[in-house]
């Protein structure tokens, strides 16, 4: 039988390697509780994504550490008495070797003696750099007497390696994010079903969240996006009170993490149940071309040329609409389609909901309007967990903005585009595991034909 943390064992392993270093040590810290601000009460903890992708932990306060000699070794924090009395006993390390597959297990007491062995050697911190200032709640009082000279150079370098190891994603990683991304779905299954006018934007929100809880989802993976009507051209909106009204569009983004996984969906529904001829005009340009995006989405394919290929299709549709004039490829040279779709075509999805490693190395990030909200640029390999999710958006900033208005004076029909200000925004997205045999769409169970949502929309009582 393969032990359950087997996974774990063959990670380290291939950090080991990776890391490739002769001497030096290397700490990744957990992370500590965070207090808000005037209170004694602490923000919920979220682990390190390098600590847990690690250790497959997510104990506050832990720290792994390595050096070639010895391999890894997990110090974790022993509870005070009064700890105990008021917060139970704790880690239990016999559960913590089940779990991580270390055999190398110690109370964090002996890491100012495991540090200062190592005194002079080059030393990395990855993980929670919360260590550099917060060392003493650590154990490790005499950490400025004890390592006066870090290796920045050092602890990036292994950071890089460590973003390239987690892009492809092991089995067990593959089996929770289908897993985050099946309860993320049921999530929007249910929102498309319960939509409403007089609904509010945080009742949605509750409605969701609640399916994922459920269904075993312990958070969500990031604060959720519930947006009606020209609210939904804020990119990032928080959910308000505000009620949907019968022609309002809502736009939906949320997800729900599982294992540590996160799900990320995104689908933009009719408050009335029914789509209005102009706003299914644009629904079925934005499908269109999330549909042929993610069936390009495989091993080899350029990210970056999955996005240009989108906007292309974009500027397409929006030169269909009577917004945009001239050639889509000329226009997307120009940017212009970035006014009404600024952000990138979607970004890696792991233990961060913007996984890490979404640039090659050596690939900076380009300053152009149309690209510079790219998060994702390199060859797609069979392992990668990608979001795709265009979307067309009329978005007040960037359409009154004097600057845009006189540079695209001619590419852009103002005067229809004036009067669409409140029209708010359509994006659709979905989790998608690039494979040799071809995309999987791990979030195909949420619906999004716009006939789909329609039929879905229960009648009212
Ligand atoms: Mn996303």
């Amino acid at each position: 039988m393969v032990p359950p943390s087997a996974h774990l064992v063959a990670r380290r392993e291939a950090a080991r390697r990776a890391f490739d270093l002769s001497r030096g040590a290397v700490l990744v810290p957990a992370g500590l509780p965070v207090v808000v601000a005037g209170t004694d009460e602490p923000y919920e903890f979220r682990v390190h994504p390098e600590h847990r992708w690690l250790t497959g932990l997510a104990e506050p306060g832990a720290l792994l550490a390595f050096d070639p000699g010895e391999g890894f070794v997990l110090f974790f924090p022993e509870r005070t008495e009064e700890e105990r009395v008021w917060s139970g006993p704790g880690p239990d390390p016999e559960r913590l070797r089940e779990e991580s597959g270390l055999d190398r297990i110690r109370p964090r007491a002996g890491l100012t003696e495991w540090l200062g062995a190592r005194h002079g050697e080059p030393l990395a911190i990855l993980g929670n750099p919360d260590f550099l200032s917060r060392f003493a709640e650590y154990d490790v009082p005499g950490w400025p007497r004890l390592w006066p000279a870090l290796e920045p150079d050092l602890s990036t370098r292994l950071s890089k390696v460590l973003d390239v190891l987690r892009r492809r994603k092991d089995g067990v990683e593959i089996a929770l994010l289908r897993r985050a991304a099946e309860i993320s779905a049921a999530g929007h299954a249910a929102a498309a079903e319960v939509v409403r006018p007089g609904m509010t934007e945080r009742e949605l929100m509750t409605e969701v969240c609640a399916v994922f809880r459920r269904l075993g989802s312990r958070r969500d993976a990031y604060a959720p996006i519930v947006a009606g009507g020209e609210n939904a051209s804020v990119l990032h909106f928080a959910p308000t009170d505000r009620p949907f009204a019968d022609g309002d569009l809502v736009l939906v983004d949320a997800g729900a993490e599982y294992g540590g996984l996160m799900g990320d969906v995104t689908r933009t529904l009719p408050a009335g149940g029914r789509f209005e001829p102009f706003q299914r005009d644009v629904y079925e340009i934005v499908l269109a071309v999330e549909e042929a995006a993610i069936a390009r989405a495989r091993p080899g394919v350029e990210y970056r040329d999955l996005h240009l290929s989108a906007c292309t299709a974009l500027a397409a549709g929006l030169v269909e609409l009577g917004l945009l004039r001239g050639n889509p490829e000329s226009l997307v040279e120009r940017d212009a389609h970035a006014l009404f779709f600024p952000h990138g075509l979607g970004h890696m999805l792991g233990l961060a909901t913007h996984d890490a490693g979404g640039y090659l190395e050596g690939r900076p990030r380009s300053d152009r309007f149309g690209l510079k909200w790219l998060r994702t640029d390199l060859p797609l390999e069979a392992g990668h967990v990608v979001t795709i999710e265009p979307g067309i958006y009329f978005i007040r900033p960037l359409l009154t903005n004097r600057v845009w208005r006189e540079r695209f004076r001619e590419e852009v029909a103002w005067d229809r585009v004036d009067r669409l200000l409140g029209f708010g925004g359509i994006r659709i997205e979905d989790d998608v595991h690039v494979t040799a045999a071809g995309p999987e769409v791990l979030t195909h169970a949420a619906p999004k034909r716009a006939a789909d949502l329609e039929a879905a929309r229960r009648p009212s009582e």
